[in-house]
């Protein structure tokens, strides 16, 4: 094994990457030349070699390849690095700094400050990677003029610049080129940041006399064809990003796209490479029946096209020779001078007319057929959009014909409201346009929008609100204040911003959320004398105050409750409600005289989180306590509620309820004297649940027309929809739906009259179904003849024919209860059929992947290492069966990792050992992959 204090000039040394990896040490600063083969399997693509001179390349040479190195293990490292790729590539860009730039650099190196005070380097005690990632971009934003200023930082800048002096190569070995094809395809980084300056190979121009043209098919296929055509060379690019980067600059390319539908076959897609490619938008204006594209699988990629992944062009249809691939462009690339797409490799990009494309492509045999792709991005709110154009529309529509008859009265209940709805659906693009089981996120996002929940805003993981989640989460709320007073919890506010040296006072608090926190530095023009934090949780802002409130065992219990908003700067991908920079939560913050009581108000929190998910949102938990590696470092013991979504087989952390012991009564001084005189101090407790709760509640119980709300929080319980005709108009209809909806709201039910003339019933049928309203009540003609009325259930789409008299309150009012109750029945079937043991290793991943929650007998909550362990081998085993690689900035991950130890505990028998460690168990954990 080399390390760096061998001979100055290195020249090829096959490292172990985790070794070249942790930080050099001290004794290298001569700057020697190291020269690094990596081994195919680990970082396939590279097909030349690369040099990497400079501090600031090295890092970001690091930064780009992190993914394919796979630089685990320290989780301190790991957040620290992925913190400041995502603070400070950015910086990175454009020239030099503007104002704005400059204050997130600021912010940034006054974090890095603080973390330092503590620790010589970040994440490690001897220095990692993280400390040569971050000080390069660190040097890259100083080197635009960033201010890089902090005692602490500065004395780590130049240490860490020091040492890093060499030069990085790394190259391919000859040898190596038959490796294994699943590790080719598998590392190819799909989203990795950008590769740095360096490593960027310059554009090259192909002669078509060379050796390499001339063995391409492709290009002497083009060349027979007499059509002019330039091909140019560059870095190898997995992604259009990348493809961007290195060959941005020749011009417009092409995105290409291999499809498979079990009923019409293959396609070949090439599109503009921000068009919009949505296969369901795409099968329709290929006038496909019963179509559901999917990516070709990759091995096909080979058999029909002769090509790898991420190497597809337009000009691979050359190699299909039994035609049973469809050739699809996109026209409006014809409006381009010239398009540039790969001859079989993605480091070439060959260039010429649209027209000889298609030209190239006819001339395979291939039919072209030609759809104008719109552009991507606003996919779900240009729908919106659309549907508030179409509205308007509508809205003129009938306002013309004001007085007049009603539009599209269907004839008959059943078959014409039926088609009405779906009509209505299509007209104004207000139907989902994913399935849940196909396309969970895509899913998700379309119902959060068109449900009304969710407007999307111009910050990155900020989300507005709409009422009709805002509701849910009053709903929340109200149920969670009415339980607060009989805890004796008192509710209270306190301010948002928290002075530096307050939220620092207590280390392990802050340790490791550090680069979350945000922070306020200026007031207009001015710089603040000292910037000041948002809160992301308030222990520092509550307990100095606790400090000045409490001296004698007569001041205590003190139990505070506070709803607010919260600030943490998240770098994993925004999701809303689940994963957002700011949120709304309830913080509940507690000091008592001994540890059991403290104790109590732990579970009685705990118990009101359980109600919530449980009575409130009918999704069922799992409650327990957090392992030493999972709890909270500055209390003292966690415990959660867990939660399962069925269709993503993911755990998610529904709501945590801390005992945090003495730790923060001795930072913050907080004493008290007992009942004997003497001075003692109090046990504390804090306990959150925010608004994830209500995207946890879309993704379990939503279907594929939206959302399906439990009774107990769904805004409106039962939507009354006339449907007016030729006999019954709404003058007539009104009274009766008025008189339904008085009588039902007498009953203590949440009633909406939809009385709006804009829209025809089927409009609305789809519009409430979407919303998830679990009651829709249909007044026809003949219902109001017959004093009657239909009742369709959102959760299960039966619908029942009742009579209008005293009896239907009631009856409905006991449905709410019956249908709040399936529904959480439901998911708990899903749930506990998805709950699995396991006593052996072999088997813990391979249940993983069926996205099961797992529990396993384990040696004991403080084996931190072990489960470290777990978590590491299962993700590779993960990997290793999908074939995939994970992107590190996803909020979710293939790791299993302990999601509790559940308080019920199956029984354990005498001598049972850990499925991991083999020691002897002590009790049952439960795992799983969670959000
Ligand atoms: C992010 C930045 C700074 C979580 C953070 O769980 C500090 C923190 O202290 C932080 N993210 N936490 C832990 C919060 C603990 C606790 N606070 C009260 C809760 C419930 C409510």
């Amino acid at each position: 094994m080399a390390t760096l204090s061998g001979p100055p000039v290195l020249t090829s040394v096959i490292l172990n990457l985790t070794t070249l990896l942790s930080f050099p040490p001290p004794t290298v600063s001569a700057g020697p030349k190291l020269t690094l083969t990596v081994p195919r399997s680990t970082l396939s693509g590279f097909t030349t070699s690369v040099t990497v001179t400079g501090l600031d390349a090295v890092s970001r040479y690091y930064t780009s390849l992190s993914r394919a190195l796979d630089l685990t293990g320290n989780t301190q490292s790991e957040s620290w690095t992925l913190s400041a790729s995502n603070a400070l590539i950015p910086l990175t860009k454009g020239k030099g700094l503007d104002e704005y730039k400059a204050s997130v650099f600021a912010s940034f190196v006054e974090c890095l400050d603080t973390h330092l005070l503590k620790e010589t380097y970040l994440g490690t005690k001897e220095g990692s990677y993280a400390d040569v990632v971050i000080c390069g971009l660190v040097k890259a934003v100083k080197d635009k003029g960033g201010e890089v200023k902090g005692e602490n930082v500065v004395r780590w800048y130049n240490t860490v610049a020091s040492m890093v002096k060499y030069e990085l190569i790394v190259e391919k070995k000859k040898d190596e080129k038959k490796a294994d094809k699943k590790a080719e395809t598998a590392a190819a980084p799909a989203a990795a940041p950008a590769a740095p300056a360096a490593a960027v190979a310059p554009l090259g121009t192909l002669s078509p006399d060379s050796d390499e043209y001339k063995s391409n098919v492709l290009l002497t296929h083009l060349t027979s064809l007499s059509i002019t055509s330039t091909t140019s060379t560059h870095t190898a690019a997995f992604t259009s990003d990348e493809l961007q980067q290195y060959a941005g600059s020749l011009g417009q390319h092409c995105k290409n796209i291999f499809l498979k539908d079990k009923k019409h076959g293959l396609f070949l897609v090439t599109a503009a490479h921000d068009a919009d490619t949505n296969t369901k938008a795409l099968a329709k204006s290929l006038g496909l029946t019963g179509a559901n594209m999917r990516m070709a699988p990759e091995d096909s990629l080979g058999k029909h096209l002769d090509v790898k992944k991420g190497s597809v062009g337009p000009m691979c249809i050359h190699s299909d020779k039994d035609n049973s691939v469809k050739f699809v462009f996109d026209s409006t690339l014809l409006t381009c001078d010239k398009i540039f797409s790969h001859p079989g490799r993605n480091d070439w990009s060959t260039g010429m007319a649209p027209v000889d494309l298609v030209k190239f492509v006819e001339s395979t045999g291939h039919e072209v057929t030609q759809i104008e792709f719109g552009k991507k991005g606003e996919a779900t709110q240009k729908k919106e959009v659309k549907a508030d154009e179409e509205k308007g529309k509508k809205e003129g529509k009938q306002q013309k014909q004001k007085g007049g008859k009603q539009q599209q009265e269907p004839k008959k209940k059943g078959e014409s409201q039926k088609k009405a709805k779906k009509e209505d659906a299509a007209n104004t693009l207000l139907a989902l346009q994913y399935k849940k089981k196909e396309a969970f996120a895509e899913w998700y996002s379309d119902v959060i929008v068109l449900s009304e929940m969710i407007h999307y805003y111009n910050i990155s993981g900020c989300y507005i609100l709409r009422p009709w989640s805002f509701k849910v989460w009053e709903k929340i709320q109200r149920w969670f204040d009415s339980k607060m007073g009989p805890l004796g919890v008192e509710p209270a506010y306190f301010p948002m911003f928290i002075s530096k040296s307050r939220l620092e006072k207590e280390k392990d608090h802050v340790e490791g959320f550090a680069p979350e926190v945000a922070w306020v530095t200026k007031s207009g023009d001015g710089d603040l004398a000292e910037p000041i934090a948002i809160r992301p949780t308030s222990e520092t802002i509550m307990y100095p105050a606790f400090k000045d409130w409490i001296s004698s065992h007569r001041d205590l219990p003190l139990k505070l409750n506070q709803w607010s908003n919260v600030v943490r700067w998240e770098f994993k991908n925004p999701t809303p409600f689940l994963r957002t920079r700011e949120f709304l939560w309830q913080e509940g913050h507690t000091a008592h005289a001994t540890y059991e009581e403290a104790d109590e108000m732990v579970m009685a929190a705990l118990e009101l989180y359980r109600g919530v998910y449980e009575d409130l949102l009918a999704i069922p938990v799992i409650r327990g306590y957090k392992t030493e590696k999972e709890r909270f470092a500055g209390g003292y013991m966690t415990t959660t509620c867990e939660a399962y979504v069925p269709t993503s087989g993911r755990a998610i952390q529904g709501a945590t309820s801390h005992n945090l012991g003495q730790n923060f009564g001795k930072m913050f001084e907080i004493s008290f004297q007992d009942k004997n005189g003497k001075p003692a101090i109090p046990w504390q407790t804090s306990w959150g649940i925010t608004t994830r709760t209500i995207g946890v509640m879309v993704m379990v119980h939503g279907d594929d027309q939206g959302l399906v709300m439990p009774p107990a929080v769904s805004p409106v319980q039962v939507v009354i929809v006339p449907i007016v005709s030729k006999k019954v108009s709404y003058e007539t209809l009104s009274p009766y739906c008025e008189d339904m909806k008085n009588k039902l709201e007498a009953a203590g039910l949440r009633v909406q009259y939809d009385d709006r003339t804009i829209y025809n019933p089927g409009w609305k049928f789809n519009h409430w179904e979407q919303k998830g309203v679990p009651v829709r009540i249909e007044v026809g003609p003949r219902d109001f003849d017959n004093k009657a009325c239909r009742v369709c259930y959102r959760y299960n789409g039966e619908k029942e024919d009742k009579s209008f008299d005293s009896e239907l309150a009631p009856f409905l009012s006991s449905k709410m209860d019956s249908i709040q109750k399936a529904m959480f029945e439901k998911v708990k079937k899903e749930r506990d059929d998805h709950l699995v043991k396991v006593t052996e290793w072999k088997d813990f991943t391979p249940n993983l992947e069926k996205g099961n929650l797992i529990l396993t007998p384990w040696c004991g909550p403080e084996f931190q290492e072990e489960e470290e362990q777990v978590k590491e081998k299962s993700k590779a085993e993960g990997l290793e069966r999908s074939g995939g690689e994970e992107d590190e900035r996803c909020a979710v991950s293939v790791a299993g990792k302990t999601l509790c130890i559940p308080f019920e505990q199956p029984d354990l028998e005498e001598g049972t050992k850990c499925f991991y460690t083999g020691k002897v168990a002590k009790c049952w954990v439960l795992w799983g992959r969670s959000y």
